[in-house]
């Protein structure tokens, strides 16, 4: 009897840090079967009853599922110290000595790993997408509402939640709210840990999205809603891009609430972990991909968490630069796109590698069927004007012979652009790959035009659309890429 309690013990503790390694991406980037995935994993991690109903109308209603459990933790820890005599342990906000106590991103970070693993229980393909809520300076107020609810709350999305759980968000909320790139460069501007940390935790990075969404979002209990989740991958993100440059994160303590080896959640004991062993978020074999470009580099396949490490992307996926497969080791990499191994890449003897494109419907079922539909235009709401473009401008170009040639390809911090004849007056505009114009220039009688000062914009695919600045009318068209 005893016995196969403790191996029941095991099996449920070792599901627990099962998986993990993942490649995640803006939630623009998800097919619509990955967005059925993740929504019905929410609503099982909130289903810990089993009954089959998670909206606010259950009969039943077991209030000790996942969910409720981190969002409940989450307001009792917010802010402690500021309630009780200043000594304890917290998770934001710690004063007067947030110095030898700030855990915001490393707790944040674990937490986003605990929630991931226990979905891809329910389905291994699924990773964590982030909402990127930067808008652009001098957006339009209500067109930003507008896109953000066609995206991220529609009803097949995130929507449905809100009535579901009862979060009251409040999405005609000032737009004002959400940060703006300038926002989001002067906190990259921070070379320091700890005013990094503590301006990107203060700031509208990373409370502008739980203000705008308003409602639970907004309050002590926000991780009930579960756009937190998608937010937080996004700081999450924000940490990783700005440690990549700055290598210097570090925390004083070594030790956190809930990550302490002592929490138990439905007979599982969660890890302790030590901030600083979480610094790398590919720790857990977590990368972060962008602009339809997956870099996954500086790993060592280890099978911790999974005894094959399938790293999925439908887009492009570059790997070098001490990517190692150790002897014994298994790893996968399935596209739908593009699979490219650069100096750096090693599958050492006696590991197992394979890089699938394309890979059969049965492997994949959901993912793919979804992906070859959607590869060539997943975004449904700005991008298809950049893309109709794109499939039509062969026509257009053969009837006027216009081509660019685009140079270097892959770029990094300059690019020119060499158009097959002139253009009088022409609108030059680049468009990443959710559709944002990234930069735009009108231009007089022009064959050759260059681009400076672009090492900040992120890696990725991006588009140059030329087109008759009086007509409208697309000259011509080209795919490239930042590296
Ligand atoms: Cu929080």
């Amino acid at each position: 009897m005893k016995k196969s309690i403790l191996i029941f013990t095991i099996l449920i503790s070792s599901s627990f840090v099962m998986n993990a390694q993942a490649i995640r991406k803006n939630f623009l980037e998800m097919t619509d079967s990955e967005k059925t995935d993740l929504v019905d994993a929410f609503y099982q991690l909130r289903d810990m009853d089993n009954d089959g109903i998670t909206t606010l109308s259950d009969p039943n209603p077991d209030d000790d599922d996942i969910i409720n459990n981190i969002g409940d933790y989450h307001a009792e820890y917010f802010n402690k110290d500021a309630i009780g005599d200043g000594t304890d342990l917290d998770i934001h906000f710690n004063l007067p000595d947030e110095a030898i106590r700030d855990i915001f991103l490393a707790w944040h970070r674990e937490l986003t790993f605990e929630v991931e693993q226990l979905m891809q229980d329910i389905n291994p393909n699924i990773g964590m997408p982030y909402w990127n809520s930067v808008q652009d300076d001098g957006y339009d107020n209500s067109a930003i509402v507008t896109i953000i609810n066609n995206t991220l709350f529609t009803s097949d999305f995130l929507g449905p939640f809100n009535a579901d759980w009862g979060l009251n968000r409040n999405t005609g909320n000032n737009i004002n709210f959400l940060p703006t790139n300038t926002e989001i460069t002067n906190l990259f501007n921070q070379t320091g840990y700890l005013n990094f940390s503590n301006q990107f935790e203060r700031g509208k990075g990373h409370t502008g999205a739980h203000v705008w969404v308003g409602g639970v979002m907004q309050s002590h209990a926000s991780p009930k809603d579960p756009v937190f989740y998608l937010h937080h991958t996004y700081v999450d993100k924000l940490w990783n891009d700005w440690e990549i440059a700055n290598q210097s994160s570090s925390f004083i303590r070594t030790d956190m609430l809930r990550y302490d080896g002592t929490y138990t959640f439905h007979g599982v004991t969660l890890p302790s972990v030590n901030p600083n062993s979480i610094i790398d978020s590919k720790v857990y074999g977590t990368f972060y991909a962008e602009n339809q470009l997956a870099e996954l580099e500086g790993y060592t396949v280890s099978n911790t968490y999974n005894s094959t490490e399938t790293f999925y992307y439908q887009f492009k996926i570059q790997s070098g630069n001490d990517f190692t497969v150790p002897n014994t080791k298994i790893c996968a990499f399935e596209s739908i796109n593009e699979i490219v191994l650069t100096p750096g890449f090693t599958a050492e003897t006696g590991s197992t590698f394979t890089a699938k494109i394309d890979v059969s419907p049965s492997a994949r079922t959901s993912h793919i069927a979804e992906s070859r539909k959607g590869v060539r235009n997943p975004f449904n709401y700005k991008i298809p004007i950049v893309w109709d473009a794109y499939e039509n401008i062969s026509d257009t170009a053969q009837s006027n012979d216009m081509h660019i040639k685009v140079f270097p390809n892959p770029f990094f911090d300059k690019i020119n652009f060499n158009l097959s004849k002139e253009v009088e007056n022409c609108k030059v505009e680049i468009y990443n790959m959710i559709g944002v114009i990234v930069r735009a220039k009108i231009y007089e009688d022009v064959q050759n035009i260059e681009l400076n000062d672009l090492s900040k914009l992120p890696n990725g695919t991006y588009l140059i659309k030329i087109s008759d600045n009086k007509t409208n009318e697309v000259i011509a068209i080209e795919k490239f890429l930042k590296q």
